[in-house]
């Protein structure tokens, strides 16, 4: 019996087991470069197949190649430059020729890479190519211009090991594990359906539509790589996808979990994935409306056309092998209780929607989600991450000269909120951290930063585990106060509180003495005296303990957060 071309096994990048121990050894002699999260994904893709047909990090002909017209040198079609990116230092140490070994996180060898080609890309000019515009507001684009090292190395990839994951392990399969299962069962032909996002009704009814109207068996594909930053965390959505896996009949659809580092590069993006997915084993591969699409640029216009990436992926897609399969835009139609493509919808009738907005709003305030969207082992887990704003964990932070109050009112607002109760709450005060943080840190600017990014490190784990963190260091730069800001806004609320005392005020307080000693110039660098303060520009709340009392200061403090929604009000 033949078989279909489709499910025949791959070449991967891996040596023979026997080799692989071997070559750990001789490895650990070379010069070796330690992966980025987003390597690491690559690396995976590149060793079991899933970028098939490459065999290694680009090399600088292919680069270029890909990056003008989205093919390697010697023709084939492949949209997306799939790079090694090193800093400067460490390129300079490599020779072209040389073996490098790649190592994870904890320092395991994943592989080596012959050295072919190094190079200083033009990284603008790959922006404008790949992503269609030089505009950080691009999540690649800012990664290549942010955090991508300055130069590339491409070389093939001998593979020794793949990367560890501790996670869903039974959810995660190569090219050839998808092909083989495939090939087992029978399917002959497999619509796949790239996601990023929770799966609700809408989306079981387009995909089963999708593999009905294909007469394909359907692969349920999310990647749990890198996605768009600010997505729910794959583990919550995993849990969603395994409870939605049940609504469909049992015999007709699976889910693999595919660890990719999605670019969010719309059009290119989704030929890659088209690409990735006939790799896997797949032959249709539905698109969408703004498939993998990055967002707003900076003018606030979407980067993309919403069509551009079914186009592109229709254009290319004889030659790639794999079908696409058109996304339809599901509505819940109330009248007849049911989903309908909205094309098809009848003139007058009820149609309801939920957008990705409104629901992120009932999920922020605790407001119900209608069965009709959503299933409700779904929305139980999303709840569960997302819990309202008045349970998540968030961030106070003060910040003012020494002696204008803000320890008294920090102490204040402790107590205060522990009487209300519900999280635990933690006081990061200035001389507390100062002893039991910091005691190393001098005042120098350096030091300063470094004594608030520990504080705002701190503040920003208890947040992210549901709890309240209270600061009130003096914080006189405002870079600094923004990077915590940044920092701690991933996980919840940042409430930065600027207790305004007058530096007149503070002096003539004097309670410990300190400005006696600055002005006789005892204590050098002194904020307010001998040294700068910042005055916050948009704080949250700015309090003045000069004519009001600390309790009433504290009061102001929770009256905020309950207007902010992060207290229930009474
Ligand atoms: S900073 O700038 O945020 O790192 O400062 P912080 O950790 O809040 O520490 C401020 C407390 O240290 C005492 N102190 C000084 N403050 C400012 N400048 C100089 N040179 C200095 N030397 C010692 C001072 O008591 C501050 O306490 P608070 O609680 O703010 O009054």
């Amino acid at each position: 019996m033949s078989m279909a071309p489709n499910l025949t096994p791959i070449p991967e990048l891996y040596v023979s087991y026997d080799s692989a121990q071997k070559m750990k050894h001789e490895a650990a002699d070379l010069t070796s470069w330690d992966l980025s999260p987003r390597q690491i994904c690559d690396l995976e893709l590149l060793m079991n197949g899933g970028f098939n047909p490459l065999k290694g990090f680009l090399g600088q002909a292919d680069y270029e190649g890909v990056v003008e017209n989205m093919r390697l040198a010697d023709g084939t079609l492949w949209p997306m430059p799939i790079t090694l990116d090193v800093s400067e230092d460490f390129a300079d140490q490599i020779e072209i020729g040389q073996d490098i070994a790649l190592r994870d996180r904890e320092g395991v060898i994943l592989a080596t890479m012959t050295v072919s080609d190094r190079w200083v890309p033009n990284k603008s000019h790959e922006a404008e190519q790949v992503f269609g515009a030089d505009d950080q507001a691009h999540p690649a684009v800012d990664y290549l211009h942010n955090v991508a090292g300055k130069v590339y190395l491409g070389g093939p990839i001998t593979g020794i090991q793949p990367p560890v994951h501790y996670d869903f392990r039974a959810r995660r399969d190569t090219p050839n594990e998808l092909r083989a299962y495939f090939r087992k069962l029978g399917w002959r032909r497999v619509v796949a359906f790239q996601t990023r996002n929770p799966l609700h009704r809408a989306h079981q009814e387009l995909t089963f539509r999708a593999a009905k109207e294909a007469q394909a068996n359907l692969l349920i594909h999310p990647v749990v790589g890198m996605t768009k930053p600010g997505d729910i965390d794959h583990f919550t959505r995993v849990r969603c996808y395994e409870a939605v896996l049940d609504q469909y009949p049992a015999t007709t659809t699976t889910m693999s979990l595919l660890n990719l580092a999605m670019r969010m590069a719309g059009p290119r993006e989704a030929v890659w994935h088209g690409l990735i997915r006939k790799n896997h084993g797949c032959t249709h591969m539905i698109v969408g409306r703004d498939h993998a699409g990055p967002g707003k640029n900076s003018a606030g216009d979407d980067f993309y056309g919403p069509y551009d990436a079914q186009d592109l992926f229709k254009t290319h897609q004889d030659e790639m092998g794999i079908e696409m399969v058109d996304f339809k835009h599901m509505v819940y139609v109330q009248d007849r209780a049911q989903y309908e493509p909205a094309d098809e919808v009848e003139e007058g009738a009820t149609v309801l929607n939920i957008s990705g907005t409104e629901l992120r709003r009932r999920l922020a305030e605790g407001l119900d989600i209608p069965e009709w969207f959503s299933f409700p082992a779904v929305v139980a887990e999303l709840r569960k991450t997302r819990p309202p704003r008045s349970q998540q964990g968030f961030t106070v932070f003060f910040t003012g000269f020494s002696g204008s109050g803000k320890s008294t009112i920090a102490n204040a607002l402790m107590v205060k909120l522990m009487e209300l109760g519900g999280r635990p709450v933690t006081l990061l005060d200035g001389d507390i951290v100062r002893k039991n943080l910091s005691s190393e840190l001098g005042f120098s600017k350096e030091h300063r930063d470094l004594n608030i990014r520990r504080i705002g490190f701190v503040a920003s784990e208890i947040t992210k585990n549901g709890g309240i963190a209270i600061c009130a260091p003096i914080a006189p730069y405002e870079v600094t106060r923004r990077a915590v800001r940044q920092d701690i806004e991933q996980f919840g609320a940042f409430v930065e509180v600027h207790v305004s005392t007058s530096i007149e005020v503070c002096e003539d307080r004097d309670r410990k003495g300190l400005y006696k000693l600055a002005r006789e110039g005892k204590i050098k660098e002194f904020t307010g005296i001998s040294d700068p303060y910042d005055v916050p520009a948009n704080p949250e709340l700015r309090v003045d303990t000069e004519n009001v009392d600390v309790d009433n200061c504290a009061h102001q403090v929770l009256l905020k957060l309950e207007s902010l929604g992060l207290i229930a009000a009474n």
